[in-house]
């Protein structure tokens, strides 16, 4: 088993002032793998000391200089992706080849991506005779989720240091090996002792201490909708800037003119990719209702086919759900589903058959899916796709409105024009419009209580900057 019973601070491995430990599973068989240290919130004291020390010097490094560092952490982040793939799939499930491709390849896209930016992304403004400047914002506080470690970690940390902060990074405690893996990266791209710090931990201990820290400048916070609740609440009262990405519940409309077995396979299998465990999944599959017979039978056809097993086999399309804890809130959800009257086309509770033990869970569709009921309105995070029939172009608008987040959508349509109209009418920071992927240069963000402010490409700077007005610096 791999201990890691250190954190990375000012440079360093450093011995945590507590001794609690905590073993980390892998999902595909339920044993324990790992096993981390967890931090309190004097470790976080440790790791901000050391930020803001850092942050005197690296704020003031010219662009050329984070420039080069940058494309130093994507070499060595290139030459350790198989490690990095290998680590995600064992703390998380998701399937090897999936994890080398889409999980490490986003991390790899978000590196190169700040690159990008940071080039040609003008820093200062004239506004008559004041100079405006965006500085960073300072140190910054990055809690990140399990299902898509290297997504979320990359494009909170290469953003902070592109813009010039310094950091301290909570990864999952849930999935924390890649990030470990990602500190040694860091750390071998040569950059500067003190400016990114990893400190493991609990959310309600050394989250909340990074929330609530008051040399702490700002918190990028990737989660629940429950948990960014309580960063907001634990950062209010030191001011800081509180970024959220959190939960979604994405419509998926297909218009009646749609090619129905292009856009329903498409939507079945964007809802039951890694697991389900995507906030921006396409989870309510809205359907005419004279076409839902049919928009089921194709769905169950791509549910059927989607083998769940063991991430290590080469047949696999999803690995099991992260932990016990969601494996048991989505067998609820599925029974809810059942309990309140949705039809069950394909899967359903239980384990597929051959797996006795990992969190595994059979891909699921419903149909004569509502809105009121509790699969449609609250985020499930497993393969289960719920469709939902409505009667007219109106009433879909408003049922894919119809819910508390508002993180991504999706519209599928025959006639472009039609689709753009329905694209601008969806209350969410995202609209994939007839199949189109998202775009890392694009931001990514959600409306209502998917989350505030905006990651990815120029518009993932904007939080980590400050603005200076100098009145009279240009006479
Ligand atoms: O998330 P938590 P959980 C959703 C998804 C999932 C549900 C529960 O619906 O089923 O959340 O997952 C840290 N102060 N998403 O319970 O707890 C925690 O340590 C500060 C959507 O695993 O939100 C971890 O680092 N930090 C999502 C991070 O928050 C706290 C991704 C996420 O864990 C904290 C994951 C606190 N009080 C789950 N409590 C997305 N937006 O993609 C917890 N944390």
């Amino acid at each position: 088993m791999d201990e890691f019973l250190s954190f990375y601070i000012d440079g360093e491995w450093v011995r945590p002032v507590g001794r609690p430990t905590l073993d980390v599973i892998n999902p595909a068989d339920g044993e324990t793998f790992a096993r981390i240290a967890l931090g309190t919130a004097e470790d976080v004291d440790q790791a901000v000391d050391a930020a803001r020390r850092a942050f005197a010097s690296y704020s003031r490094t010219s662009r050329q200089e984070r420039l080069d560092l940058l494309e130093s952490i994507l070499a060595v982040y290139l030459r350790r992706a198989d490690e990095m793939a290998d680590a995600i799939s064992r703390e998380m499930g998701a399937p090897l080849g999936f994890a080398r491709q889409a999980q490490v390849g986003a991390g790899h896209g978000h590196i190169a991506q700040g690159i990008a930016v940071l080039k040609t992304m003008e820093f200062e403004e004239v506004i008559n005779n004041t100079l405006v400047v965006r500085e960073p914002i300072g140190v910054v506080g990055l809690i990140t989720p399990w299902n898509w470690p290297m997504n979320q970690v990359t494009c909170k940390v290469v953003p902070a240091l592109a813009t010039g902060c310094t950091m301290v990074l909570k990864p999952s405690e849930i999935a924390p090996v890649s990030s470990l893996l990602f500190a040694e990266i860091m750390h071998e791209a040569g950059v500067p002792a003190g400016v990114f710090n990893l400190v493991n931990g609990d959310g309600p201990t050394v989250g909340a201490a990074i929330s609530s820290h008051p040399s702490i400048d700002m918190v990028s916070f990737t989660g629940s909708t429950r948990a960014g609740i309580l960063v907001a609440k634990a950062a209010a009262d030191t001011v800081k800037r509180v970024h959220q990405e959190l939960g979604g519940k994405s419509p998926n409309i297909i218009l009646d003119d749609a090619d129905f077995e292009k856009a329903i396979t498409h939507g079945a299998r964007a809802c039951f990719g890694n697991s389900g465990q995507s906030c921006n999944a396409p989870t309510r599959l809205l359907v005419p209702r004279s076409r839902q017979a049919e928009a089921a039978s194709i769905a169950k056809r791509i549910a059927d086919a989607t083998v769940a097993g063991d991430p290590r086999a080469p047949g696999t399309n999803i690995g099991p759900v992260v932990s016990q804890v969601q494996f048991d809130k989505i067998q609820a959800l599925l029974e809810a589903g059942i309990k309140e009257g949705a039809t069950l086309v394909a899967g359903g509770p239980g384990r597929p058959a051959g797996l006795s033990k990992g969190y595994y869970i059979r891909p699921t569709v419903f149909a004569d899916v509502t809105n009121d009921m509790m699969i449609a309105r609250e985020e499930i995070f497993g393969p289960v796709l719920s469709i939902m029939p409505y009667d007219s172009e109106e009433e879909a608008i408003s049922i894919a409105n119809d819910t508390i987040y508002g993180l991504s959508s999706y519209v599928t349509s025959a006639d472009p024009e039609r689709a753009r109209r329905i694209a601008r009418r969806i209350r969410a920071g995202m609209v994939h419009i007839n199949g189109a992927g998202g775009d890392v240069a694009a931001p990514f963000g959600g409306y209502k209580q998917s989350g505030n402010g905006r990651e990815w490409g120029r518009y993932g700077f904007e939080d980590f900057l400050e603005v200076k007005s100098m009145f009279g610096y240009a006479q």
